[in-house]
Order: C-alpha cells, then structure tokens, then sequence
C-alpha cells in the first residue's frame, strides 16, 4: 500500500510544482519547461522532477539552472499546496536523459526511512550535488581509512568551501591523518557528539573504507565525491569524476559553483589532495586539467615548495632506513624485468617505521631500470601484503586478481594469510608465467 501512498503524493507534488512553475518570473523557464515526470522517494525526502524543455540543448541548460536556483523557493510553495509539513526536495532533470533516469523509481522507493541504506545509489550531476549542499545547514565530512593526501585535503577545502557560504561544516576526526597533515586540518575537526543534518564521504569508494568511528555513519551518508571509477552503493548520492587525476579537482569545481574565492588556505588544501594522488604530477593520471588546478592554487598564493618539501622530499629516518633495506635485499627475476622484495615485521619494528613511512614503498623496485613489475610483500602480524606496480605492460589487478586482490593496471595488492617468503615466491612464478 505504501507504493500507492507514494503514487498519489507523487502525482500531487507534480501537479502542485506545475502550477508553482507557472507563476515563475525567471526568463529562463517562463513559457518553456514542462514537467513530464514525477518521482518522490519513499521517505518523502526527494522527488525527482523530469522536464521537457521547448528549445535547444542550450536553452535545456538554462532552463535547469533556473529551476534549481529557484528550488528552495518551489519546496516551500509545493509544501504549502500538497499540505506536507516538508515537502520533498525537488530535483530537476531533463526528460531526455533516459539513461540516467532508467529504473530511478525502484533506486528511489528501495530507499527506506532512516538510517538509510540505498539499494543502489543515485548519481548526481555536479549541480545536483551542489545543489544538496546548498540545501543542508550542519555538515559533517568523511575522509578514509589509511588517510592520504587527496582525502584529507578534499575534506580540508570543502569544509572551508562549506563554511564561506554560511554553512556549519566539520571534518570528522581521522585518528590515522599523519602530521604532514596536521596543518590543514586546523580548526576543522569536528567536537565530539558533533550532531550533522548531512554526511559527505570524500574520495573514499567503498563503506569498508570508513574508518572505524565513521562506521556509525556509514548507513546515513547523504553524498559521495569522489574520482573512483567503481561507485559505490553505500551512499544515497554519488558524483563522481573517473577522469579527475584526485577528488580535490572536484571540490575546486565546487568552489566555483558557489563563487567563493579561492584563498590560500583553500588552496593548500587543495593542492595537497592532487599532488599527493599524482606523485606530484609524475602519475600517468595527470591531466591538464589537473596542472590548471595546481596553477590556480599557485596563482592564491599556495606556498608549493613549502608543500613539496612537506609532502615529497623530506623522508624520515625510518624511511630512509627502510628504502636503504629494500635496495640492499632487492631480487631479479625473469632477466631483471621483475623485482622483489619482502619487509619483515622485525625489519620494520627495529627501524621505527610508522605507518607513513610504508607510503609507495613499492614503487621504489619498480623504478629500477629495466624492470616492469615491482613486487613488494609486506609482513603485518599473520597476514602478507602483497603490493605489486607495473609498466604500463602488465597488469598489476590482473596478477592481484589470481591470488583474490585487486587494484588497477598499474598498481594493485592483495593480503594473503601465508609465510612472506612463500608468498614473494608465489608472485614472482605467476609474473614470470605473464612475461611477454
Ligand atoms: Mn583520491
């Protein structure tokens, strides 16, 4: 029954934003829009408004910007009409976009009341997303687990991006977060029983990424940016962008949504989160797009050789230590196209190496000349973790995959439960098998 309840308020609020839409003055949907579509979700949150627009594509791009920078106002009049206490947000989408709006109504009505945990999550346009953030008042932001660069540095800008338009915005505490990160961070972490109206995950793909203390909220996130081609299912709302080199291109984008200035804190922040996920803009990821990022953040005022030396140059001791390990214990195999090496819990207990000092480490045998697969293992209590870089022919996920990991073509990993020397072992036979 709750499915016809849905249905008749669907049909109201349509008729209802049809005649709000009428008395709309904006020379940009005046006489043009009309509303073909009309979707409340089951929690009465959202309703998905689909239009057709008299005109050309152009003309549809206005159309839409006018109707959302009227959205809050047509809430407030369809709330009044239909005789709800809150009225479902609306959000507009034109009618053409069949792709986008394939089975948007079984995706919308399997979202249950709160917590929620959508059956399949909804993906956003830039402006959808924007427009939500424009909407909420108390935010509270997600980084991931092992924190890097990208994350904590996406979380820093949007918070600040958040607050330089009114809002309450705060990072949630990453215990993880090296030092090197401290500074951004400032000031931004949220208070504990810090109580948000909404959630943003940033650059983190998947739930089980979400730290320990963000697991309460892992079922009640409301927007996930990211740059991650796989979109995960644990938010209600993704906007994400597979080419982006990081997560923190999107946020600059965001910034210009609301037109706030770019500062140089912001800047830093930002700076960070695509530095660090490009190797400072050495990966093969790097675009142009992402260099004018950089030359925006240089351009604020970002002070980037402070970051670089920060972020790339200065090692700790316990790095150089172990960086010294594995070029002394490195070994060839497969005519020295394939290099190996495995770090003992010992190794790294007597070295003092933390957690950050294991960043990339892997990368270190694979940049040695005439090598195409790097492969370091990793001995963490009873598990071995495997990490594996490639050139760009081979594929590391496609050698991850054959022992139940994963990762992408260049660089992927795996953890098996098994003695380090007979996992390097059992690498290093199935790399010799893919030698070309
Ligand atoms: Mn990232």
């Amino acid at each position: 029954m709750a499915g016809k309840r849905i249905d008749r308020i669907s049909s109201e609020y349509k008729q209802a934003m049809a005649g709000c839409l009428r008395t709309l003055k904006d020379p940009r949907v005046q006489g043009l829009v009309s509303i073909t579509r009309c979707e409340v979700t089951a929690d009465l949150r959202y309703a998905r408004i689909y239009v057709s627009v008299f005109g050309d594509e152009p003309a549809g791009k206005r159309a839409l910007q006018g109707l959302r920078s009227a959205a809050g106002f047509l809430r407030r009049e369809v709330a009044q009409k239909v005789g709800l206490r809150a009225a479902p947000e609306p959000i507009f989408a034109l009618d053409h976009s069949i792709s986008h709006a394939t089975d948007i109504l079984s995706i919308l009505n399997a979202i249950e009341t709160k917590p929620i945990a959508p059956a399949v999550t909804v993906r956003y346009t830039l402006e959808e997303a924007c427009a939500l953030l424009e909407r909420s008042d108390r935010f509270l932001i997600l980084t991931h687990i092992r924190p890097d660069g990208d994350t904590l540095g996406s979380a820093s800008a949007l918070c600040m991006i958040l607050r330089a338009i009114g809002k309450e915005a705060f990072v949630l505490k990453n215990a993880e977060a090296g030092e090197k990160y401290a500074s951004i961070l400032e000031d931004l972490v949220a208070p504990q029983n810090y109580a948000p109206d909404t959630v943003v995950a940033v650059d983190t793909a998947s739930a089980s990424m979400l730290p320990a203390n963000a697991q309460l909220y892992c079922n009640r996130v409301d927007l996930l940016m990211d740059h991650h081609s796989l979109a995960s299912e644990y938010s209600r709302a993704v906007y994400s962008e597979p080419e982006a080199a990081a997560t923190g291109e999107i946020i600059l984008k965001v910034l210009d949504y609301f037109h706030v200035p770019l500062d140089r804190k912001i800047a830093e922040a930002i700076y960070t989160a695509i530095s660090t996920d490009t190797g400072c803009f050495r990966f093969s990821n790097t675009t142009a797009q992402t260099f004018e990022t950089a030359r925006r953040c240089a351009q604020a005022g970002a002070d980037l050789f402070t970051l670089n030396l920060k972020l790339f140059m200065i090692k700790t001791r316990a790095r150089i230590g172990l960086e010294a390990q594995v070029l002394h214990d490195v070994r060839f195999d497969g005519e020295g196209r394939i290099a190996s090496c495995t770090i003992s819990a010992q190794t790294m207990e007597t070295l003092g190496v933390l957690r950050d000092d294991m960043d990339d480490i892997s990368s270190i045998v694979r940049y040695i000349e005439g090598v195409e697969i790097g492969i370091i293992v990793t001995q963490y209590g009873e598990d071995a973790k495997v990490s594996v870089r490639t050139s760009r022919d081979y594929d590391a996920a496609q050698l991850c995959r054959l022992f139940g990991g994963g990762g992408h073509a260049a660089a992927a990993g795996c953890t098996l439960q098994e003695d380090i020397e007979i996992v390097r072992e059992k690498f290093v036979q199935a790399a010799i098998l893919q030698l070309k």
